[in-house]
Parts: structure tokens; sequence; C-alpha cells
């Protein structure tokens, strides 16, 4: 299946980081400094732990320690036993507000609402009301009934070390968090929780924390003494991980009773599967769980490189023998997933170069998919997410990293990339020069092959010279075309002018050879004439090699004029009565510079 580089489990892993960031190529030069540099970090972060001594003592046995250490007793246990949470969960009591997962609605005054606002304001959660729900509630069951049926050999299953990176997180999120997992995760197979703490300020996160997860089982907590981003915070807690798989998930989780198993059964039969947890969502106001019941989204991106859901492809559904076998998933989300320990390593765990986060989820997806491994969501693993009301903090190097992940492994598809984020050519994404040889000495595929086998869905532009960019109005020369839609609905905004900012984005459009202008962030849009309009609609352009409708059909003509088939009418730009920019479709005439374009070179 797959080789480790090098024996030893944390001074290898610490290789990798020592490689990446002093490019040293001498094999035992690396060993023995980088056991050094275990050292180092050893002393370098604060380990909070019941048992000091055992701790160090399952740094160097890892790999040996598994079946002694997990305690079966000779008598027959039943899977129900072996299934027992490392804490039990008391009796739900649905008085309490949140309990099983519904929305939690509170009678407040004036000030109390007050206070709402500010803890939105600060977290974008409303972490007043959070704190009010139980850090234990229940959430309830609805899988599909298959999950609840299925059974597990929990004598062979792996054991997980649950990585948890947080900055500046709320408390009664946090500990939420950690509750959950104790109270789902069998007692068998959680070899413990590591918490690791990325140079939070917050006050109650020092002593009160330390305070509170002292007396928990299996809960450790390590600090790092510089912000170090989500990506290396995560690496640097995986050091410290005894299972053997690694189970990373976010700050603000609840996993559904049952979401272990799965993930671990599934690494146990490949390990060099990647498997997600369907990722459900929490309500950020009102704390209510919303549960993707039926088959679950995958994940994908657009070419600006921005992660996006999509629906199962037919082909996936034809594949798989049971609606609750894992599903396979061009790309990640990014927080939540589960790897085997060893083949995290062998696949060289994450892009050390990349700051923060944003960009790291698609670089590991292409990684996996381009070297051999797969990534698959498990329909039957379920965790729920706080997505905030909004980024609680922004994402400075998403371009950055996402430049590396391009430069990496997209080969010359990264163009497409570059052309819709201009900025990105000029961002110094830094040495890539390790993660390249990586990708040698994996003998890794290239991105054609990913691209045709694993996101055949995809829709690849053609980006013809001199016919994709911005679209540029001769009337009014300030401006150019723009598409805006709002949030969660693609199609429901319409075609209009904007001031020229060569920023590619939304104003970056397409003419094809089919004769669409077609739109491609989130998904493919085309520029329609809606039946008896004026204005210019976006809809879904149909799929690659279906047939055409006419009312998407456009001609640039030599004239400069913008042609629409199916109206017989052109693109003409025009002030509204305020004196806003926008567009309209106008009867023919290429003697009004309103109706004249040209594509930005
Ligand atoms: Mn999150």
């Amino acid at each position: 299946m797959f080789r480790s580089p090098l024996p030893g489990d944390s001074c290898q892993f610490l290789e990798t980081v020592h490689a990446m960031r002093f490019h040293l190529n001498r094999r035992w030069a690396w060993v023995s400094k980088s056991c050094l540099l275990l050292g180092l970090v050893m002393l370098a972060f604060v380990i909070l732990e019941r048992s000091v001594s055992t701790f160090h003592g399952s740094v160097d046995d890892t790999r040996t320690t598994r079946t002694s250490e997990r305690q079966f007793s000779d008598r027959e246990e039943t899977a129900e036993d072996l299934a027992q949470p490392v804490y039990k969960r008391s009796s739900p009591d649905p008085n309490l507000p949140g309990e099983w997962g519904k929305a939690a609605h509170l009678q407040l005054t004036e000030e109390e609402k007050k206070r709402v606002e500010d803890s939105i304001e600060k977290y974008a959660i409303n972490i007043y009301l959070s704190d009010r729900i139980s850090l234990h509630r229940h959430i309830k069951d609805n899988r599909m009934h298959e999950c609840g049926t299925k059974t597990f050999n929990y004598r062979k299953l792996p054991t997980t070390s649950v990585v948890i990176a947080f900055y500046n997180e709320a408390w009664s999120t946090l500990l939420r968090t950690i509750h959950s997992v104790l109270e789902t995760s069998p007692a068998v197979l959680l070899k413990e929780i590591i918490l690791v703490d990325d140079y939070s300020d917050k006050v109650y996160l020092k002593n009160q924390l330390e305070v509170y997860i002292s007396p928990l089982e299996r809960v450790r907590l390590i600090r790092t003494n510089k912000r170090e981003g989500l990506v290396r915070a995560r690496l640097i807690g995986a050091t410290f991980a005894t299972g053997e798989v690694l189970t990373f998930l976010d700050c603000h989780c609840e996993c559904v009773s049952g979401w272990l198993e799965p993930l671990l059964e599934r690494i146990g039969e490949n390990e060099t599967a990647i498997v997600c947890p369907v990722i459900d969502t929490i309500d950020w106001n009102s704390f209510e769980y919303y549960m993707q019941t039926g088959e679950p989204m995958i994940g994908g991106f657009d070419w600006r490189l921005t992660f996006q859901w999509h629906s199962v492809p037919e082909r996936e559904r034809q594949r798989r023998k049971s609606r609750i076998d894992p599903i396979r998933s061009p790309t990640m989300a990014g927080g939540l997933f589960a790897v085997s320990k060893r083949y995290f390593e062998y696949l060289g765990t994450y892009d050390m170069g990349m700051e923060v986060w944003g960009g790291e989820n698609l670089e590991l997806s292409f990684r996996v998919w381009q070297c051999g491994g797969t990534l698959e969501i498990h329909p039957c693993s379920h965790v729920g997410h706080v997505f905030p009301k909004k980024a609680p903090y922004a994402r400075p190097n998403f371009i950055q990293n996402t430049a590396r992940a391009a430069e990496v492994w997209m080969d010359e598809y990264k163009e497409h990339f570059y052309k819709r984020n201009p900025p990105a050519r000029k961002e110094n994404y830094g040495d890539i020069s390790e993660r390249k040889l990586l990708r040698e000495r994996l003998k890794c595929k290239n991105f054609d092959w990913y691209l045709k086998n694993i996101f055949s869905d995809l829709h690849v532009p053609e980006d013809r010279p001199g016919w994709h960019g911005a679209i540029r109005s001769m009337g009014i020369s300030s401006e150019c075309l723009d598409y805006n839609s709002p949030d969660h609905n693609p199609v429901g905004a319409q075609l209009s002018l904007f001031g020229c900012h060569g920023q590619g984005g939304n104003q970056f459009f397409e003419y094809t050879s089919d004769k669409e202008i077609r739109f491609n962030s989130v998904t493919e849009l085309c520029a329609e004439v809606p039946e008896h309009q004026t204005h210019v609609g976006m809809k879904y352009c149909p799929k690659d090699k279906a047939s055409i409708p006419r009312n998407i059909l456009w001609e640039f003509k030599d004239d400069g004029t913008i042609y629409h088939h199916h109206s017989g009418l052109c693109l003409s730009s025009y002030r509204t009565s305020d004196g806003r920019p926008d567009v309209q479709m106008k009867a023919c005439d290429a003697t009004d510079k309103n109706q004249l374009w040209k594509f930005e070179r």
C-alpha cells in the first residue's frame, strides 16, 4: 500500500516539520536534528495532563501499545458494552433550552438583549445563548435509519486521538465540543482529546480552562508559545497523538452518537482513505441543530479555487452498493476529518508554508487523490458545526495559500485560477521546492488525471486568448460588466455595471466557442435575456455536451456590439434616473457608443 519514509513516530513527524523549515536534505541529519527539535518542542509547550510520566512514555511506543493498552475483559462483552462512551450523559431534560438540538429561545430583558448583541459582535455567534445551553445537551439522531442498525467490531477498529486547535474560542462552545466528544466516543476507541491553544489571549482560556479540564479523563492541553495558525497548531497537536487515527475537529462542534465508528471502520479497511463526517449546521443564533437527513452534499471548488458544495453525481451513486457506503468527494471543507496517523505522515501532513487558514483544505484534497489515496464522506458520521455569522477573523493568507496549492498540484490548470485572481500572480507564496519534491517522491498523478477521474463534473474553462476577463463599456468607459449574486442564490441577481477594478472576481467573464457568456464563480452561470424582458439575468449553464438553449447565445460582433440572438437586441450601457450606471437590452445601433464593448486584454 504505502511505505513510511522513516521509522519512529514523533521524530518522523518532526522531521517533516524540520525539513520544511530549513530545507535539509541529508537523511540522517534529519533524524538527529528532528529528535533534538522534538526535545525543544516539548520544552516550548506547556503540557497539562493528569499523568505526565505516562505521556512521555507513550511517545516512544505508540505503535506497539494499542492492543495491550486497550482493556478488554475476558468475559464476552457485548457490542453495547464496548460502545460505552468515556462519560455517560445524564438523562435528557426536554425543559432545558436547546435540548435535542432544538432552537433555544429565551425571554430576555432589554439589558439581556444588549448582551446578546454584544456577544454576536464579539464572536459572530450568539454566545449569550450558548452559555445558557447545557454543555451536555443531547442531539436527536435523525441519521438514515440504516446507520442505527449497523454493527461494528469494536475489537478490530483502530483507536483515535481527537485534535482540536482553537484561538480565542468562547468558553461554552469550546467546552461543549469537548464534552460532546467524551460523551459520544466509545471509551475503547478514544485514546485522548488533544486541545491545542494557538496562543489565545482570553483570560478564561488560561488558568480557568486548566482547572476545568484537569479532572476530565483523556483530555490534554498544549499551548503554543507564539501564534502558529491552524495548520501548524494542528500538526503540533498531532505530534502528541498516541492513537492510530488522527481525528481533527473544529472547536465549536457537537458530535452525534455513532459519529466516530464509521470513520474508524473505514480507515481500518483502507488506511489510505481520508474520511470526513457529514457536517451539519448548528445555527449561530438559535443553536438549532440542522441534521442533513438525506444524501449528504460533497465537496468541490470553482475556478477561483473557492470551496463549494455540490450534490453526489449519478456515477458515484451507481458505484456504491448502499446509501450508507462512503461517498467519494473531490475535496473536503477543511476542519473535520479522520486520517491514519501513519498515512498522514507518509502523505506529507500539511503544507507547513501555509499561514493561519484558507486553502489548506484544497491542497490536502488534491494531494490525497493525486498521490493514490481517497477522500470520502461517510453518511453515518454526523458532526454539527456552528457556522458563524461571518468569519470571526480574516483569512489574509487565503490567496497565498491557494497559490501554493495551485503551483504544486495544478500544473497548467493553475492558469484558470490566476486569470480569475490576477492579484494572486503577484503573491509571494514562498518556497515550494519541498512540496514539489514530495509530489515526485510519492509519484503522484497530474491534475489532468484528477479532473478527468475524480471531478469530471467540473466544467473546465476554455479561456480562449482575447475572450475572457473584464468587459469594459465604451460608452461609460470607467465601467465594466459586473455580477454580484446574493450569498445563497447564485442566480438571484442581474448583470450590471461597476467601476473596472482589474481584480477578476465579479468582473471575470468568459465568451465560449459555444457563444455563451459565462460567469464561473460558485458554479457555471450563463448570461440570458429572460423572455419579454430587457434586463440580463444569469441561469445555470447546461452541462457539458448537453444542448444549449437559444436564449443564452450571444454574438460579439466585429463592430463591438454584443448581440443576443433570441431577442434580436444588443447589450447597452445607460444611466438610471438616479445616475447609477447599469445595462439593458436595446434595439441594435452600432453608432451608439453605449452598445460598444471590449474585453480587457
Ligand atoms: Mn469553525
